[in-house]
């Protein structure tokens, strides 16, 4: 029997790592370095906290939506006003969002993140209908998720090309990935005597983004804030078309569509969306020399020519043609991922020569972007693939602590300890290995 299906007690820690991580309304990504709430961490967290308390995986993405500004963003931190303000850098006190207008009464962020939302509420009603259909959750929940996707292929179209684009690599969930180190680096950071970082009471420094990084990163947000967090409003230095971002929200208008069908109202909108952006992915963001997706720098109108683990999960997109599907596995199981023999997926190209197996989003495996890959296998039909992929992520967990990511050579765990979205992902591949993302 395989070493996984002998870790009875996998189910049982990841569990208690999303009971222990619970505050009230929502999950903190982890008791230490991330003590508020998170906007993806929270749709991750959705999918397995489902399978042990479905109510409350709706709680979840309530609490996050009612921070939702009236411009339909859905804010990448909402903060917890219990916890010291300084906890967290940047906090409450930086990103000023009470006075911005049209923001919500709980201090918010006024950045976003990946639109994995629709997606988790359709999985997390499919998990207790009735329950679900008690509470009227997808009812309330589906203006909220339509105006949150109506924001970003709208006013985030800041290149007119039908993309949504991101304003900050904090955005992306992906924050120090080399994909933005061009944009970024026409950016002039802040000295970093000017700000004061918690992150390295909690994590070691080699394994976090650099004080040039946090410098460039708080100029942008700076300037953004500055303006009110209006994107027409902005000058920003910093858009970028991101394909894993973009391959989101196609997967999630799929979900919208099977959400609207569910409450009685019209999916077609939906699906239409979802068909205009999967073509403006495969036209602008597919580089068919790299065999892989690339971002698009939306100021200049050029593809960046970097690869990383965001390159790949456009799988998730389902109807690709044929060719960049296969082209995108070759890539996924070639010298550069090697998704046989790495530990789950890293986060960047291990021959590059600035790879790091520690660094952060330079190169360590995460478990959210292995179950998206995951995903993006089952799509297309690639169920042996997923299915090594799924027994890399469950030996990986047990061999201990549920954390933030692992070197992908291996498998040391990094960063955080007891990571909610780990824990979640860990459940959820126990409990419901079926595909999910684009409606199941
Ligand atoms: C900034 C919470 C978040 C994740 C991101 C991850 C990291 C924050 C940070 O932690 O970002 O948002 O302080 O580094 O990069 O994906 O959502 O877990």
């Amino acid at each position: 029997m395989p070493l996984v299906e002998t870790h009875a007690d996998l189910g049982h820690q990841a569990g208690q790592v999303l009971v222990d991580n619970w505050r009230d309304t929502h999950t903190v990504p982890s008791d230490t370095l991330y003590p508020h709430q998170w906007s993806w961490d929270s749709a991750f967290v959705a999918f397995g906290l489902r399978h042990i308390c479905p109510r409350r995986a709706q709680v979840e993405l309530e609490t996050l939506f009612d921070a939702q500004w009236a411009d339909g963003r859905v804010p990448h931190i909402v903060f917890d006003p219990r916890v010291d303000a300084d906890a967290y850098f940047p906090g409450p006190k930086f990103w000023q969002s009470s006075g911005a207008p049209g923001a919500p009464t709980v201090e918010t962020s006024g950045l976003i993140q990946p639109p994995v939302h629709a997606p988790a509420a359709w999985a997390v009603h499919r998990a207790d209908p009735e329950e679900s259909t008690r509470r009227g959750f997808l009812e309330r929940l589906y203006p909220r998720l339509a105006a949150w996707h109506r924001y970003l292929a709208t006013d985030r179209d800041l290149g007119g090309r039908g993309l949504a684009a991101i304003v900050h690599p904090w955005e992306s969930g992906m924050d120090n990935s080399p994909a933005w180190d061009l944009p970024l680096s026409r950016v002039e950071p802040l000295p970093g005597h000017s700000f004061v970082r918690r992150d390295l009471h909690h994590a070691a420094p080699a394994d976090r983004p650099t004080d040039a990084d946090y410098g460039r990163y708080l100029k942008l947000a700076t300037r953004y804030r500055d303006h009110g967090y209006r994107d027409a409003d902005t000058p920003h230095e910093f858009a970028v078309e991101d394909p894993c971002t973009n391959a989101l929200l196609v997967a999630a208008e799929l979900a919208m569509a099977r959400i609207a069908e569910e409450i009685g109202a019209d999916p077609t909108p939906h699906h239409d969306t979802a068909a205009r952006i999967a073509g403006a992915l495969v036209r602008l963001l597919f580089d068919p020399a790299m065999g892989a997706f690339v971002p698009r720098d939306a100021l200049t109108g050029e593809r960046i020519a970097s690869v990383t683990v965001g390159g790949v999960i456009p799988l998730i997109v389902p109807g690709l043609p044929e060719e960049i599907t296969e082209a995108v596995v070759d890539t996924l199981c070639g010298p550069w991922f090697r998704l046989t023999d790495a530990h789950m997926v890293p986060s960047y190209r291990l021959t590059a020569p600035d790879y790091s197996p520690r660094r952060y989003w330079r190169g360590p495996a995460w478990y959210n972007t292995a179950w998206l890959v995951r995903e993006g296998l089952l799509t297309h039909g690639y169920d042996n693939l997923a299915q090594a992929l799924r027994a890399s992520m469950l030996e990986t967990a047990a061999s201990g602590g549920f954390r933030e990511y692992v070197d992908p050579w291996n498998g040391r765990g990094r960063g955080s300890g007891r990571f909610s979205w780990t824990a979640s992902l860990v459940l959820d591949l126990l409990r419901d290995p079926s595909g999910k993302l684009a409606g199941g």
